[in-house]
């Protein structure tokens, strides 16, 4: 271990060549307190701002390692071990006497990649049925903020049954993080899960899992994971390209920072790998614990008020700024009481640079800070969203159900008939609004007595039950065409109905209906006569 170990601030994202602390006015920048430093950009040497935390590191480095019980380590008395997988196979010879057949503690965070691998070995389980039981506990005596999965890799087969917990307050209380097992249920009364199965309302469930527990059989499968990226990223996306959003939660939701920082792990070993349903009675030095390797990624949990955190005297200290002091920067320094301590915010104010109020979805890189509203918002948001964090759906768009927030496709075309729909709008399930006569989602439709002609005509007649009255004939179903002496929708009115004086007038249309009266009709006969007899002789009639 090395003593004065400075963690130097490293912003993740950035390329940092100069670091610098800067306090802005509250009256501008809220009560963010901010780092910033300088970066070469498209634009020249500009400034990046960024949470003030320590970078990460393996914190391996600065643990206290003990185990429980305490003569738990193999190798006083000497002993040797069987392989699990052949019986016959005995040659692992542990003696704590002799350097290199002894398996310390501390062989689980040294250097890996010598030839052979160095491990940690446990006594062998001789005392069965008794269950063979070993706690090892990893403490920093300082919170951590976890960054990295937690990777246990075993010599010997992974155990059968074991909890990885953590505690929070020094070792005084814990609480499980995850369980592992080869039968949930039978061990735990736990229905199996994976990390798979969990959501961002579930994130802070603990479950148990079958996945890293199962047999020597697959002999490559040699390591137990706690995973910490697959949890952040419910928040960040797959790849965790939106850390923006996980920031955001972790700075609102106490819950979550907990959940990811510790004081202390403890590993307990509660049954060790059999490969078999029966334990093997007569060789019980085939049973046993060996651990290679363990890693913890992590950093110093400065409550953002810091960037570097030092290892001095066996323990670690984060270095305040913000006028904070404290283990964790956890209270105000004297004579700066007149504002109550706050945590910093993983994702800063500064003008113009991404953070928490700045959250686009992956829609906008850029954001705009406006003074009067001291609010951001994103700026040329794409994927056809909008709103101060590209959350909404533009204009003639609707939201994708089946699409996450920072999905590319989280936004569809409304794609409304342009003859049938009031506008290119709709409303959230993408259902338009029609006009008149039309209807269907997109109002590409006609309801019953409408015709669709560029748009939804009113249909007027056709051949069945709309006919056209009076000897009409039906022109495209939109219209009757009458004969003279009617009108109306089917030619159902006189025209004379509707005219000056009605039907009942002399000049009437009427008047030809009649009957006709004894002195014309007598006319017409003889013209009949005439007209029977010859052509030549009709004028002179006349
Ligand atoms: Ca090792």
């Amino acid at each position: 271990m090395r003593f004065h170990f400075a963690l130097t601030l490293q912003a993740l994202w950035t390329g940092v060549c100069q670091a610098a602390m800067q306090h802005y006015p509250a009256a501008a920048w809220g009560h963010y307190d901010v780092c910033k430093s300088q970066v070469y950009s498209d634009e020249g040497l500009t400034w990046d701002y960024m949470a003030c935390q320590p970078e990460a590191a393996d914190m391996t480095q600065y643990l206290k390692v003990t185990l429980d019980p305490p003569n738990i380590t193999c190798g006083d008395p000497p002993e040797t071990y069987c392989a699990l997988e052949n019986p016959y196979m005995c040659n692992n010879e542990c003696d704590a006497t002799t350097e290199e057949l002894a398996h310390p503690p501390g062989l689980m965070f040294d250097t890996e990649g010598r030839n052979p691998t160095t491990f940690w070995q446990s006594t062998s389980w001789k005392k069965y049925p008794k269950p063979l039981l070993v706690n090892i506990t990893l403490s920093w005596n300082k919170t951590i903020e976890l960054t990295e999965d937690i990777v246990l890799t075993f010599e010997s087969g992974r155990p059968e049954q074991m909890v990885l917990e953590k505690s929070l307050d020094y070792g005084k209380t814990w609480q499980p993080y995850q369980f592992y097992a080869t039968d949930c249920l039978d061990a735990f009364t736990m229905e199996p899960k994976t990390v798979q199965d969990l959501t961002q309302h579930t994130l802070l469930d603990i479950i148990c899992t079958e996945d890293y527990s199962r047999g020597y059989v697959w002999k490559n499968d040699k390591t137990v994971r706690f995973e910490i990226k697959d949890r952040f990223a419910l928040f960040a996306g797959p790849r965790l390209h939106n850390m923006a959003s996980l920031y955001g939660q972790l700075d609102t939701t106490k819950k979550l920072r907990d959940f990811f920082t510790i004081t202390d792990l403890r590993i307990r070993l509660l049954r060790p790998a059999t490969g078999a349903t029966m334990v093997d009675e007569n060789n019980l030095s085939r049973y046993f614990y060996a651990i290679s390797d363990i890693k913890v990624q992590g950093r110093c949990k400065c409550n953002l008020h810091a960037n570097s955190c030092v290892y001095d005297k066996e323990k670690l200290s984060c270095e305040c700024e913000h006028n904070t002091t404290g283990p964790d920067c956890g209270r105000c320094k004297r004579n700066y009481q007149g504002r109550a301590w706050s945590a910093g915010s993983y994702l800063p104010i500064p003008k113009g640079t991404a953070n928490i109020y700045c959250e686009c979805f992956g829609h906008s890189n850029r954001c705009s800070y406006i003074e009067l509203l001291n609010t951001v918002i994103c700026v040329s948001c794409k994927h056809n969203t909008r709103g101060q964090h590209c959350q909404l759906c533009k204009l003639g768009y609707y939201r994708n159900a089946s699409a996450e927030l920072d999905d590319e496709n989280v936004c569809i075309e409304c794609n409304c008939n342009p003859y049938g729909s009031v506008n290119d709008r709709c409303n959230g399930t993408g259902f338009c609004i029609c006009k008149e006569g039309t209807t269907g989602p997109k109002c590409q439709e006609c309801l019953p007595g409408y015709l669709w002609d560029n748009g939804c005509k009113s249909r007027v007649c056709d051949n069945e039950l709309l006919r056209c009255q009076n000897g009409g004939t039906c022109i495209s179903n939109v219209r009757c065409n009458c004969p003279t002496g009617y009108t109306g929708l089917l030619c159902e009115k006189r025209r004379c109905e509707s005219e000056l004086g009605g039907c009942g007038g002399p000049d009437s249309g009427q008047a030809h209906l009649t009957p006709p009266s004894t002195s014309r009709l007598l006319l017409l006969l003889l013209l009949g006569s005439v007209l029977l007899r010859g052509v030549s002789c009709w004028p002179a009639v006349l």
